[in-house]
């Protein structure tokens, strides 16, 4: 597949973010060079997924293709029981009825948008649990994404276990910067959640990177393939929901799979109300056959060994030039920094807004904020929730761009780099009260 694309002039770059209230999400794709808002559906195809695609049934029920899928689900994720959604929100969604009563709690490592709304929406309370390296940015602690299993004993005999929903284990974890979760951490979380009786599940949505982090960083997996790392990974769980945009390489997708027979009826029970009939949920017959597809290529090693390579390479020529990055790189992603990289705005003025207007305006690259404005409010008091990391996520599609376009990002924001001191803070003047960020709109104080 080849894609044209083109980079408007700067005085259209400027009219266009300004247009688009300083919000990259707001941003036509047609005005932009270099896409790295997101990782998510943008992914390249391969010619046996399109291929697939020709073969779609697409009778309303008992698809083929949905059985080709629970097989590639089962065969590599290991789950006996699966229910296909439209996107990762929707298994979010199930899983949140299914499982959360009012004012249960959820014990996470980091929370995610989607995921902690659907939470909330239920009632009840969010709480993060990960280690504390992953607030600090310079720490090159290589399993940031780790739960403080402490903390999160701590939690349990304070709330009880029966007012936890469930405890929620995000591998390759995004709001913290794609950092990975140990082995060794996820046994220690399966040992606790059945200690306390509480179901242990994984949004793993990009639990395929973070097996490849477990065999370069972890000792005793460097020979496994990732394959193998991913089946133990999945097989300490009792569940999981799953955006197939990012690992399982399709443009739309998703699902929740289990062991549990009661989280699968509920789940298969509660699909068919808000997704569509339990073997196609809101897919079509062939993008359940491009999914099934996805999902067993995903686990090439040499594949995924070049995806994270190459966002480390990435990384890599940003801090070289000595732009503020989180370390250690992330396996999705290369985030800045946005409080070091412009002190001069306070977090009240949303610096990382700030940066990734800047950024789309200096050379067309467009990324995502990644900090008080994606955090939002707490719904029950309004109060902003508030973030310690300010990043803005310089997002690599998979088997899309060359390292010369990478390279052309880099070029443009280490020359805005020198001149941060001209970037100013923004004000919002527009906010939904539902995932804030995607529509929220500023002007330039
Ligand atoms: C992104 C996308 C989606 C996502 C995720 C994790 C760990 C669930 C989902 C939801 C898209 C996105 C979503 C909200 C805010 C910004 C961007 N992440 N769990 O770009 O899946 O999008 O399929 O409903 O990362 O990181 P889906």
């Amino acid at each position: 597949m080849v894609e044209p694309t083109r980079l408007i002039s700067r005085p259209a770059r400027e009219k266009a973010v300004k247009a688009a209230g300083f919000n990259t999400f707001l941003l036509k794709s047609r005005d932009v060079f270099i896409d790295l808002l997101t990782d998510s559906g943008t992914s390249a195809m391969s010619d046996q997924q399109w291929a697939g695609l020709m073969i779609g049934d697409e009778a309303y029920a008992g698809s083929e293709n949905f059985y080709n899928l629970k097989k590639a689900v089962k065969d590599i994720y290991g789950f006996p029981y699966f229910v296909p959604t439209h996107q990762g929100r929707g298994a979010e969604h199930l899983a949140a009825k299914a499982l959360v009563k009012e004012s249960q709690y959820v014990l996470s490592n980091m929370y995610f948008t989607t995921s902690r709304e659907h939470v909330e929406r239920q009632g009840g309370v969010w709480r993060d649990c990960i280690v504390k390296e992953a607030y600090h940015p310079k720490n090159k602690y290589p399993f940031k994404g780790n739960f403080n299993i402490a903390k999160t004993a701590t939690f349990i005999k304070k709330f009880g276990s029966k007012q936890i929903a469930f405890i929620r284990v995000e591998p390759g974890c995004n709001m913290a910067g794609g950092q990975p979760v140990s082995m060794k951490n996820l046994k220690a979380l399966r040992f606790l959640a059945r200690k306390h009786k509480i179901l242990l599940m994984m949004d793993a949505t990009r639990a395929l990177e973070n097996a490849y982090f477990i065999k370069i960083r972890e000792s005793g997996w460097s020979d496994q393939p990732v394959k193998m790392i991913l089946k133990t990974m999945t097989s300490l769980v009792d569940g999981v929901t799953v955006s197939s945009k990012k690992d399982n390489l399709v443009n739309i997708g998703g699902f929740l799979a289990t062991r549990d027979k009661k989280l699968f009826e509920e789940a298969r029970a509660l699909v068919v109300v808000y997704e569509g009939l339990h073997t196609y949920g809101g897919m079509a017959g062939r993008d359940m056959e491009a999914l099934a597809r996805g999902i067993r290529e995903m686990t090439d090693d040499e594949y995924i060994r070049h995806r994270i390579e190459q966002v480390r390479w990435f990384g890599d020529l940003l801090k070289n030039a000595g732009v503020p990055i989180i370390l250690p790189i992330g396996g999705h992603a290369v985030y800045l920094d946005a409080k070091r990289f412009l002190p001069h705005i306070p977090s009240a003025q949303y610096p990382a807004q700030a940066l990734a207007a800047a950024i789309y305006e200096e050379n067309g690259v467009r990324s995502m904020e990644r900090g008080s404005v994606s955090a939002g409010r707490n719904p029950k008091t309004g109060k902003e929730h508030g973030s310690r990391l300010e990043l803005v996520r310089l997002t690599v599609p998979r088997r899309v761009y060359t390292n010369d376009h990478l390279g052309f990002a880099v070029d443009g924001i280490i020359r805005l780099f020198k001149k941060r001191k001209t970037i100013r803070g923004l004000k919002m003047i527009y906010e939904p009260k539902q995932l804030r960020f995607f529509q929220a709109r500023f002007r330039r104080i």
